[in-house]
């Protein structure tokens, strides 16, 4: 059986921990992931969340429910998994599982659904050479879209993949599409969007070199994905050896290109980012809204580690206004007390060399994830700390010496998705579930799982195939509509109807 190991690059997510168990688990301050992004993420979009959809896969115990068969046809398991802990949205329903590989030298092949009424998500993933320390991005295939129902509209869509070339080099690409209704509920669907296009050459125990494309369209003037004039556009260029990353970045629009910049890779500090890092909810467990002036109370370290008392200013559901302060990139040690860095007037993240380090200006505070903030008039506010951002140590150009950073490369573009056509495959009860030890945590089965091949309602049909397995009157739902088939009036599936646009070029009028 081969394994799906988890070691891409740069890439990492995490859960953290925060107990309100007083408040119902369907509620934000329970649903609401929290993902670890990064501060160099104009290095990293390339990768898109490829780590989180391969941790999916990976918690799903496909080892022991692999090549699942009735009456020799292929079918699926259910799987309710800890979805934060893979850095993703909490579902509340469990994913649809099928995983098959004819023999033990063969492709494994997995793909997951997970059929919501409004709606859709599916992936496949194709896995032909497990990751390893010398090529820590596999041999696979990978591809995830989700879909609104109804009107049907792709709204977000990812394709990877690493191939081995002649020279046993890796050459691993990727293509994200991005609506921005998945950023921000302030968008409509199809109003504006991202478009990510990478390509990297990684040579086994040694290092490797790549370019990372990104589109941005807001819409204006009708302009949007693929061919439209993006409202900024540009790549980024990167040369790594096993210790160092040497980038900078060329500014599609105005054609200028940034000082190289030089990071360690193995290691790295955090922050949150104040204008948009935190969830922060009312007492009831919903996410506060925007356009907000709440000043609350904090007591606390600053990030220097000295004692802060005052007033910050709650803003929205998101964000928190502080004072921010000048930082080294390469360990957020503050250059000197709480001032901001020289000639920026406190802008965030303008970079600054000062004797050959490079500092910006981070917040004065990282608010702790679980801190309940209180109003004048009492009102609690519950802080969760839900995109903290991993930063790496950032040196002085002089120990990216031996680097050089190359020219961009081809990226690929939007005719790189695969769009793989899939129909979900039958299955039964819930055979995994990553929350039979914390079952308030699951609101759909209360952490329950069902053996395989027992039949837990006694109606002649095994668990694994049965759809209620607990109704003796039920078994069958291939629609995934909730109800019984054989009185249901309308047994179809949905279908994605993907507008590919291939008759459009992605936009290629810009500086490279
Ligand atoms: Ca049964
Ligand atoms: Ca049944
Ligand atoms: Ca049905």
């Amino acid at each position: 059986m081969k394994t799906i190991y988890l070691s891409f690059i740069f890439l990492a997510s995490s859960l953290f921990s925060y107990d309100v168990n007083s408040i119902p688990k369907n509620k934000e301050v329970w649903t609401d992931a929290s993902v670890y992004l990064n501060h160099q993420f104009i290095l990293m979009s390339g990768f898109g969340r490829a780590a989180d959809y391969l941790c999916l896969y990976r918690s799903s115990d496909y080892k022991n429910f692999s090549n699942l068969k009735n009456n020799n046809v292929s079918v699926g398991y259910k799987a309710i998994l800890d979805n934060p802990a893979c850095g993703t949205a909490e579902t509340n329903t469990p994913w649809i599982f099928k995983s098959e590989q004819a023999s033990s030298n063969s492709d494994l092949v997995m793909e997951m659904f997970n059929p919501k009424e409004t709606l859709d998500t599916r992936s496949k993933l194709i896995l032909k050479e497990e990751t390893s320390t010398a090529n820590p991005y596999g041999i696979l295939t990978l591809d995830y879209g989700l879909y609104l129902k109804s009107p049907q509209a792709a709204l977000y869509g990812a394709t990877f993949e690493s191939t081995r070339l002649e020279n046993n080099d890796i050459e691993f690409k990727s293509a994200v599409y991005v609506d921005q209704v998945v950023v921000s509920p302030i968008w409509s669907v199809g109003q504006a969007s991202e478009f990510y296009g990478s390509k990297i050459i990684h040579t086994p125990n040694s290092g490797g070199k790549g370019s990372v494309s990104s589109f941005y369209w807001n819409g204006t003037g009708g302009n949007n994905f693929p061919n439209g004039t993006p409202a900024a556009v540009g790549t980024t260029n990167f040369e790594y050896n096993e210790n160092y990353v040497r980038y900078h970045r060329v500014d599609g629009l105005g054609g200028g290109t940034t000082n190289d910049r030089c990071l360690k890779r193995n290691v790295h500090w955090s922050y949150v980012p104040h204008w948009f890092g935190y969830g922060i909810y009312d007492a009831n467990g919903d996410r506060l809204g925007g356009g907000l002036n709440i000043s609350v109370s904090f007591t606390g370290k600053d990030t220097a580690g000295n004692d802060f008392s005052g007033n910050i200013i709650i803003t929205s559901g998101s964000s928190v206004s502080m004072n921010t302060v000048c930082k080294k990139v390469k360990d957020g040690t503050h250059l000197e007390g709480n001032t901001v860095c020289p000639g920026t007037l406190g802008q965030t993240h303008l970079p600054v060399d000062i004797g050959g380090e490079i500092y910006e200006n981070f917040g004065l505070l990282n608010i702790p994830d679980g801190t309940v903030l209180v109003d004048s008039l009492s009102n609690e506010y519950y802080v969760r700390v839900l995109r903290p951002r991993k930063v790496y140590a950032e040196e002085p150009i002089s120990s990216c010496a031996s680097l050089t950073v190359p020219a961009s490369m081809e990226t690929p573009d939007h005719s790189f998705f695969n769009h793989p056509e899939q129909t979900i495959p039958k299955s039964g009860a819930i055979l995994v579930n990553s929350y039979s030890s914390e079952p308030s945590k699951d609101i759909y089965a209360s952490g329950n799982k069902y053996s395989k091949d027992l039949d837990q309602d006694g109606d002649g049909i095994a668990n694994y195939i049965d759809a209620f397995a607990t109704e003796p009157l039920k078994a069958i739902d291939d629609d995934y509509d909730g109800i019984e088939d054989s009185s249901d009036e309308n047994v179809a599936q949905f279908i994605p109807a993907i507008d590919k646009k291939l008759e459009l070029l992605l936009f290629s009028g810009y500086a490279k």
